[in-house]
């Protein structure tokens, strides 16, 4: 077995990191470090990288009919010591837009639907309110910002970045129908999956291919569907314990983050952990003995 010391690191994000596999593959390594207002804290929430393994795993497995993804392994080839948050994934040409889907109006999209009455030039319904669901979800792009805040975009510019229209189409339809299918999956588990952000590829034979991680707290905003109210901010399924904690300190936002007492630490992983157990409808001790 391969040690993960033995791989070359190819990138590194807030949260994650990709190493070079053998013949074309990566192996994205899920940490159990999280962020809130887009700082990383210093403390880990135990399990978090699994349950964002876990959840990856289950979506790609339930949506290969709706889209070929990158998923090869989640045991076979994944070093011992990063076991249950690795994956093992086929390399990709990456297409360079950020494909989001929007079931409900919060973060950008209600910014940017107050201002100018759309979102990424599609006409929203007049009237709405924060958090509010849409008529029909709606393909949301955006730019791959390197630093900084992606940046929203519209179709014609998208297709513009990906250099093909009619691919650019498969891209919006696919990202609709996975974004549909699993918020209808979560909402009858009691969360609102109110949107979501993919990345795909075109795999070594140029077929269309999801990759990245799907449908993770991380990716997405997840609710707690017996506490939506629309008309105001909704609580976050799985970080409300460190944003509240962390905004009764007085931190400012800005970096450094501040430590995680031990019982917002406890309570955050119980609320991951009631995320992938919800959405499997498995233990989760399950994942861990399928891939440990
Ligand atoms: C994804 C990212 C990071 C995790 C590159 N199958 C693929 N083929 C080629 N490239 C990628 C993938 Cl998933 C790829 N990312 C985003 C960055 C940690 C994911 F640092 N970057």
């Amino acid at each position: 077995m391969t040690a993960l010391a033995d791989l070359p690191l190819i990138a590194s994000g807030k949260v994650r990191e990709i190493y070079e596999g053998r013949d074309r593959t990566l192996l994205i390594v899920a940490s159990d470090r999280i962020s809130t207002y887009d700082v990383v804290h210093p403390t880990p929430i135990p399990d978090k990288g699994a349950v964002l393994t876990g959840l990856s795993t289950f979506w790609f497995e339930r949506t290969t009919g709706i889209v070929p993804n990158h998923m090869i392994s989640v045991a076979d080839g994944v070093p011992d010591e990063v076991r249950g948050r690795a994956m093992l994934v086929r390399r990709l040409d990456m297409l360079p837009i950020e494909c989001v889907v929007r079931g409900y109006l919060s973060g950008s999209g209600w910014k940017d639907y107050q201002r100018t009455g759309e979102v990424c030039g599609i006409r929203v319904p007049p009237g709405l309110s924060e958090s509010d669901r849409l008529p029909e979800p709606i393909f949301t792009p955006a730019t791959k910002a390197t630093e900084g805040h992606d940046e929203n975009i519209d179709f014609d510019r998208a297709a513009e970045l990906v250099g093909d229209r009619a691919l650019t189409e498969q891209v919006r339809d696919v990202s609709i129908a996975v974004y549909q299918h699993a918020a209808e999956h979560a909402r009858e588990r009691g969360i609102i999956l109110a949107d979501t952000k993919f990345e795909f590829g075109l795999d070594a034979d140029g077929q269309l291919t999801l990759g990245d991680e799907v449908c993770t707290p991380d990716s997405s905003r997840f609710w707690p569907a017996d506490e939506y109210e629309p008309g105001r901010t909704q609580p976050s399924f799985d970080k409300q314990f460190v944003r509240d904690w962390a905004s009764s300190t007085g931190w400012d936002r800005n970096p450094p983050a501040p430590a995680i007492p031990d019982d917002v630490v406890t309570r955050t992983r119980e609320k991951y952990i009631e995320a992938y157990e919800r959405i499997t409808g498995e233990p989760f001790d399950g994942w861990l003995s399928r891939t440990r």
